[in-house]
C-alpha cells in the first residue's frame, strides 16, 4: 500500500500556467478497438432487432431469454421493489425525488407569441419529447440517485414515454434502482445494457420502440455507442469522470474539506479532487486531516489512487485569484467554503454547480438538494449547462403574416431573394404583395 501524495501548486510560481493545464489534461482519445466493436454491436441491432439483442445480452451479462419481452421488467415488479427495500431507503428516495421535482418544475419553459402592429404573428412553441431513454449502468456503478435525477427532468417536460435500459449481469437485480424507477415514474423498463442497449434505444427493434434522445451514464462501451448513434437521436453529454473544486479561506474545519475532496475521488480513480486556498498552513492542515482519514475510508484504493494522479492543492494570493483560477478549471462542482460565498459567487463564471458556504457539502447535491447532480465534466461548463428539462423540450418557430405584413415583408424578402438568385421565392413571396397586380419574373 503505497502512501498518498498530492501535488501542490501556487499561482505564484512561475510555470503555474503549464502545471494547470498539465493537472487538468485529460485524454478522451478514442479507442479504435472500442470503436470497431461498437459499430458491430450497433449494426448487428439495427439489423437483426430483438434476435441481436437477445445474442448480446446472452454474450455480455450471461442472462438467457426466449424474447426480449422476457427482458422487460413490469411495472407490477417495479412496484415490488419499491415495497422490498427498508423503508429508510424508500423515505430518502421520496425525499429526494419531491425535491428534484420541485426544483425542476421552476425550469419548465412556456410557449410565447408576440403580435406586430400590422397583425403579424411570431412565437415559439415548446413541446415535449415523444420518447426518451435512460441508461442505467448495472454491477456497483448503479446510482438509483442517477435515475431520479435522468428520469424526473423528462416526466416535469412531459415526455410521452420513458423507457429505461438497465443490464442484470448475471441475472443481479438492483432492487433501489428499480425502486426509484417507480418513483420517477419511468413507463418502461428493459433488463439490456451496453452499446446493444444504446442501439436498440436508438433504431427500435420488434420489441423495444426507438426514442428521439438518450440519456444517463455508461461506461466506455456505452458513451462510444452514444456518441455513434447522435444525429439518429439526441443524447446529453459524454460526462467524464467526477470533479469536486473546493475554494476554502482557510476556516473551515480541515476535516470536513478532506471528507469533501474524498466524496468525488472515491467515484474512480480518474476523478479528480482540488482544494484552493490563500492560506497555506490550511492547506498543510487539510493534508494532515487526508492522511488520518483515507485510512478509515471503505474505499481506500480509489480515493488514494484518485488523489495521488489527478488531486492538487493550490495556493493563491487572495480570493480574487481563487476564482480566477476555478474559472480555468470550469469545474463540474465548486464548493465556496468561505463566510462570504455572495461576494465570490460574483466572480464565478463557469462551474456546472456551486455550493454556497461552508455547510453546503457536494454530497447533499448529489443526493436531495433538488438540482440535477447530471452536470459538464472536463471544462465543459464554459459552454454547456446541468441536464434539466429544457433538455427534454424543443421549440418549433411559429410565424403568421396578416395580409398587410405579407405585403410589407414580401418586398424585402423579393429583395434578398433575387440577390440569391432564387426566383421561386421572390415569386412566391411577390405574389403576396398587395399593390393590386401580380408580379412579373
Ligand atoms: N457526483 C456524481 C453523482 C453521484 N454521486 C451519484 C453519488 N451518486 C456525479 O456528479
Ligand atoms: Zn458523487
Amino acid at each position: 500500500m503505497t502512501d498518498v501524495r498530492i501535488k501542490r501548486l501556487n499561482a505564484a510560481q512561475e510555470d503555474f500556467d503549464q502545471a494547470l493545464a498539465q493537472l487538468l489534461a485529460w485524454d478522451d482519445s478514442v479507442d479504435h478497438q472500442v470503436n470497431d466493436a461498437v459499430r458491430q454491436i450497433l449494426h448487428a441491432v439495427r439489423t437483426r432487432g430483438d434476435a441481436a439483442v437477445l445474442e448480446l445480452t446472452e454474450t455480455f451479462d450471461r442472462v438467457t431469454a426466449t424474447t426480449v419481452a422476457d427482458l422487460e421488467m413490469s411495472q407490477e415488479r417495479l412496484r415490488q421493489a419499491l415495497e422490498s427495500i427498508p423503508r429508510q431507503q424508500r423515505e430518502a428516495l421520496e425525499q429526494a425525488a419531491a425535491r428534484i421535482r420541485d426544483y425542476h418544475e421552476r425550469q419548465r419553459q412556456a410557449s410565447w407569441r408576440y403580435q406586430d402592429e400590422d397583425g403579424t404573428v411570431l412565437g415559439q412553441k415548446v413541446t415535449p419529447l415523444d420518447r426518451a431513454g435512460l441508461y442505467v449502468p448495472g454491477g456497483k456503478a448503479a446510482y438509483p440517485s442517477s435515475v431520479l435525477m435522468n428520469a424526473i427532468p423528462a416526466k416535469v417536460a412531459g415526455v410521452g414515454e420513458v423507457i429505461m435500459v438497465v443490464p442484470t449481469p448475471d441475472g443481479l437485480v438492483n432492487d433501489m434502482v428499480l425502486a426509484a424507477a417507480a418513483i420517477a415514474g419511468v413507463d418502461r423498463v428493459f433488463t439490456i445494457g451496453g452499446a446493444q442497449a444504446v442501439g436498440a434505444l436508438a433504431y427500435g427493434t420488434e420489441t423495444i420502440p426507438a426514442v428521439d434522445k438518450i440519456v444517463g451514464p455508461g461506461n466506455i462501451y456505452v458513451a462510444t455507442a452514444k456518441r455513434e448513434v447522435f444525429g439518429t437521436v439526441g443524447i446529453d453529454m459524454i460526462a467524464g469522470p467526477s470533479e469536486i473544486l473546493v475554494i476554502c479561506d482557510g476556516h473551515t474545519d480541515p476535516d470536513w474539506i478532506a471528507m469533501d475532496l474524498f466524496s468525488q475521488a472515491e467515484h474512480d480513480e480518474q476523478a479528480q479532487s482540488i482544494l484552493i486556498s490563500p492560506d497555506a498552513v490550511f492547506l498543510d492542515a487539510v493534508e494532515a486531516s487526508i492522511r488520518a482519514l483515507l485510512p478509515t475510508m471503505e474505499r481506500a484504493d480509489i480515493i488514494r489512487a484518485s488523489l495521488n494522479d489527478r488531486a492538487a492543492l493550490i495556493q493563491v494570493a487572495d480570493l480574487k485569484q481563487a476564482a480566477a483560477v476555478a474559472n480555468r478549471i470550469a469545474p463540474e462542482h465548486l464548493e465556496l467554503s468561505v463566510e462570504d460565498p455572495e461576494a465570490l459567487l460574483a466572480d464565478i463564471r463557469h462551474a456546472g454547480a456551486i455550493f454556497m458556504g461552508r455547510y453546503t457539502a457536494e454530497a447533499l447535491g448529489d443526493y436531495c438538494a433538488g438540482p440535477n447532480h447530471v452536470l459538464p465534466t472536463s471544462g465543459t461548463a464554459r459552454f454547456s449547462s446541468p441536464l434539466g428539462v429544457y433538455d427534454f423540450q424543443k421549440r418549433s418557430s411559429i410565424i403568421g403574416f396578416s395580409a398587410d405584413g405579407a405585403s410589407r415583408m414580401g418586398r424585402v424578402a423579393s429583395v434578398l431573394a433575387r440577390g440569391e438568385g432564387l426566383t421561386a421565392h421572390a415569386r412566391s413571396a411577390e405574389y403576396r404583395i398587395n399593390d393590386g397586380s401580380t408580379s412579373q419574373a
